[in-house]
This record gives C-alpha cells, sequence and structure tokens, in this order.
C-alpha cells in the first residue's frame, strides 16, 4: 500500500527512533542537490563568507591555540546555513521531512534558527574530535525534545569523523557525576566507559540523513583522511515546545511549518 505524503516514515522506523534515539534514511536527499550544497559550502570557505566558526574558537583538545597560529583559521562550522543559500532552505523545508519530523514529534513542526543551523565542516589536520554529549546539554525549551537532522553531503566513517551514537541513551538516567562541567560524559569513568562500549558509528554515504534525539550522546572523532568532511544540521522542535523566554534558544528566530504547507 503507498504511503501517504504527511506520513513518510513507516510504524516501525517511529518505533526505531524512540527506540535507539536515532533514525537513519538511507539517500534521503538527491545527488544532485548534495552537490549544489557542497558546492556552496566549498565557495563559501573559500571566499570566508561570515559567520563562520573557527576550530580555535571552539577550543576541543587539539584546536589551533588561536587564529593566527598554524590551521588557525580552519572553519568548524558555517553558521546560519538557512540564511546562507537557498540550497539550505530547500532542505530545511522540504516537505517529506518536515513531515518525517512531524510523525516523530508527534504535532506540527518548527526549525530553530538557534541551534545548528549550520553545515559542519571537519577538516583533515586541524578538525578535532567531540566527546560524548548531548544536543541539549546548551538548549533552553520546556521539553528537551528535540530532533537533530544530520545530513551528509559524502561519505562518513570512524576515519573521517563521523558521528558516534549510543543507542538509547536518550532515556537513561545520569548521576551528575558522570558528566564534567562542560556536560560531556566523563571519560575517566568506568560506568562511562561501559556506556562507551555500547557506541555504533553509521556508516554514511552522501544524502544519507539521521534523525537524532535531542538527548541522544553522541560523539566524533578526527578527521584522519585526506579529505573534508561536511554535513548540513538543522533541529526541529514540536509546535508545543517553545524556547524558554530569553533564553538563547529564544532569540535567533523560528520557521513554523504546517502539515502539508511549506515555511511560514
Ligand atoms: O562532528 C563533530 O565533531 C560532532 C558535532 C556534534 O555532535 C555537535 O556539534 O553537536
Amino acid at each position: 500500500m503507498t504511503k501517504p505524503a504527511s506520513a513518510p516514515l513507516t510504524a516501525d522506523q517511529v518505533a526505531q527512533f524512540h527506540q535507539d534515539g536515532y533514525l537513519l534514511l538511507r539517500g534521503r536527499v538527491a545527488p544532485a542537490d548534495c552537490e549544489l550544497m557542497l558546492a556552496v559550502t566549498l565557495d563559501h570557505l573559500r571566499r570566508a563568507v561570515p559567520p563562520l566558526e573557527y576550530e580555535a574558537e571552539v577550543g576541543y583538545d587539539g584546536a589551533p591555540a588561536s587564529l593566527d597560529a598554524p590551521g588557525g583559521r580552519t572553519a568548524r562550522r558555517l553558521r546560519n546555513a538557512w540564511q546562507r543559500d537557498a540550497c539550505f532552505r530547500d532542505w530545511a523545508s522540504d516537505p517529506r521531512l518536515v513531515a518525517s519530523l512531524a510523525q516523530l514529534l508527534g504535532e506540527d513542526v518548527v526549525l530553530t534558527l538557534a541551534h545548528h543551523n549550520c553545515v559542519m565542516t571537519k577538516h583533515p589536520d586541524f578538525g578535532t574530535a567531540t566527546g560524548w554529549h548531548r544536543d541539549i546539554r546548551y538548549w533552553s525549551f520546556t521539553r528537551p525534545d528535540l530532533v537533530s537532522v544530520w545530513l551528509a553531503l559524502g561519505h562518513e566513517d570512524a576515519d573521517n569523523g563521523a558521528l558516534k551514537f549510543i543507542p538509547g541513551s536518550h532515556r537513561i538516567p545520569l548521576a551528575p557525576g558522570q558528566m564534567d562541567a562542560l556536560d560531556f560524559l566523563r571519560p575517566e569513568l568506568p560506568e562511562n566507559q561501559a556506556l562507551f562500549a555500547q557506541g555504533v558509528t553509521p556508516v554514511l554515504e552522501r544524502g544519507d540523513v539521521v534523525l537524532f534525539h535531542s538527548k541522544l550522546f553522541h560523539s566524533a572523532g578526527r578527521n584522519n583522511s585526506r579529505d573534508m568532511k561536511a554535513s548540513v544540521v538543522f533541529a526541529y522542535r514540536g509546535k508545543s515546545n517553545p524556547p524558554l523566554p530569553g533564553s538563547r534558544s529564544a532569540a535567533a528566530g523560528e520557521i513554523a511549518f504546517q502539515e502539508g504547507a511549506q515555511a511560514g
């Protein structure tokens, strides 16, 4: 039976997302659309079109010490993807994507421009690893239940810094001592090491998409290949889950979608 356009995901896919905290959609975006997004990304990197975030500013282990140090201008994120180019807006507002998110969130969907809303790049040599964290750590919403959408513009695997997920970790209770001051899982604790051992790295190809819960623990390694990796990332909330007034989550605007309608 043909699935209605308003429900692109099967019941099994929805159940899998709730169980594992993430859902992989293979070949979700056409190669030509990915090529366009990659071409825009490369052009904006070459011209350093702002706003960019540099590895030196993120300051993770192994990052260049300053913008003027060797590798200091290695871009980590091209911020404001939505505002940057129509190709990113087209993807972020793709009706089938929005309908899928409505199935996962159980209501109409709103794109937050405050979080992710970027092209993440990971460069050889100066691109740094990201420790185990959940996206919700710096976000302020009524409920901690958002969905991040990660689109691979090229091949991603453990060798070039692909995402690693701990399945089901969006549902586990944690003791405050398990996290460090920046809300990363502390790597030296045996109970955390037991969690890390459950991590899985889905290998992604160009056009593959991962939808993951904002409480799901994930990490990513360095890029040991010779090629830059680029991924387009947006975050969505349900209509009934607004950002807390006065918070950073409320400060950058939003795009509301209605079932079967374009951005409004
Ligand atoms: O690509 C990475 O290093 C991980 C990015 C990530 O998980 C994040 O920024 O939330």
